[in-house]
């Protein structure tokens, strides 16, 4: 099989292997993988926007710590500090030349090639830690941050907090979120929202999920079986430093319908308005004023036009950032 040219593609050629970069062509793992048979594999995806000072990488250090406690919760021992996580990214991203990119940095438990070990039982399974990095466009479809997507409820129930803790980003919560997924695109919608056991509701297969009523703005408790949301927590912020009433609380299904808004937020989505559900129109059946408001907002923020909430540091500027070259 011929190899990618990864010049020609919008990659990042070089990816993070436990201190060192290596070539996207060189980073390869072995079939025995623990990770692949038992879904063992935290992540990240962070965005990298380009800004006047050089790309500027979004909330780094929220993302690496969450990382770093999806970890902690399946007892991985990770020989790596958050400031570690960090600086190899902003190496990745430096290395590349991207001026804009998505960050996938990736822990999981591998195989040991001159001793394997099988079996469900993880802890014999060295770790192993990938950071790569790509263009990657609009995650909904490009007109969907203006015109909005038709979404459905979900017929599967998003996964328990006590069977596969959702505030884990792991690789294993995904084959719930894939089940969402599909089932949306074969129907004919852009995405699902699933409801969470007890039928409230809880998120999309990979974005969070707000609701506007009269002027003020809902989204789930972090206590519901959501994974709590780097933009989902940056909106809220936003919100409240606009004098927008913010309140995280269960939301029935039929709420929805009857929304003047409801919108995604995600890395990946970033602020997506959804325009109808189940087929029902929501609010007049496009991006809504108070979504409108806080995406300006947001992307301001994003490409360093305007300082966070709180003067709080939400960019990492790659070009002033010195990150070493040699291995960590
Ligand atoms: N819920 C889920 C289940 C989820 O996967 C994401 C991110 C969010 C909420 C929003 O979290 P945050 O990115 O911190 O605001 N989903 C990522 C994966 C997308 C993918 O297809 O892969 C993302 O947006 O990067």
């Amino acid at each position: 099989m011929a190899k990618n040219d990864v010049s020609t593609l919008r990659i990042a050629p070089k990816i993070w292997r436990d201190g060192e970069l290596i070539d996207w062509n060189d980073a390869r793992i072995h079939v025995m993988t623990h990770a692949l048979h038992y879904g063992s594999s935290v992540f990240e995806g962070i965005r990298c926007y380009p800004t006047k000072r050089g790309p500027a990488i979004f909330r780094l250090r929220e993302h690496i710590q969450r990382l770093l406690n999806s970890a902690k919760i399946y007892r991985m021992e990770v020989n790596y500090t958050c400031e570690d996580l960090c600086q190899a990214s902003v190496q990745v991203v430096k290395e590349s030349g991207l001026e804009q990119c998505y960050i996938r940095p990736i822990m999981f438990r591998g195989l040991d090639e001159e001793k394997p070990t099988f079996g469900v039982n993880p802890f014999p399974n060295p770790i192993q830690c990938f950071i790569a990095a790509w263009d990657w466009g609009k995650y909904l479809g490009d007109e969907a941050v203006e015109n909005g997507v038709d979404v459905c409820i979900s017929s599967w129930t998003r996964i328990t907090s006590n069977s596969l803790p959702a505030m884990a980003k792991a690789a294993a919560n995904y084959m719930n979120s894939q089940l969402i997924k599909m089932e949306a695109i074969v129907n004919g919608f852009a995405e699902g929202i699933a409801l969470d056991e007890r039928g409230y509701v809880s998120e999309g297969s990979g974005e969070n999920l707000f609701v506007v009523k009269d002027g003020e703005i809902y989204t789930p408790p972090l206590g519901s079986s959501i994974l709590p949301g780097i933009t989902r927590d940056s909106v809220i912020k936003i919100a409240k430093e606009l004098g927008i009433t913010v309140h995280e609380t269960s939301i029935q299904r039929a709420a929805l319908y009857v929304a003047d808004e409801v919108f995604f937020t995600g890395t990946a989505a970033e602020i997506t308005p959804i325009r109808s559900i189940d087929r029902i129109k929501i609010g007049l059946g496009k991006r809504g004023e108070i979504t409108k408001k806080l995406q300006e907002v947001f992307f301001e923020i994003v490409h360093g036009k305007r300082p966070a909430p709180n003067n709080e540091k939400w960019l990492t500027y790659v070009n002033e950032t010195h990150a070493q070259t040699a291995n960590l």
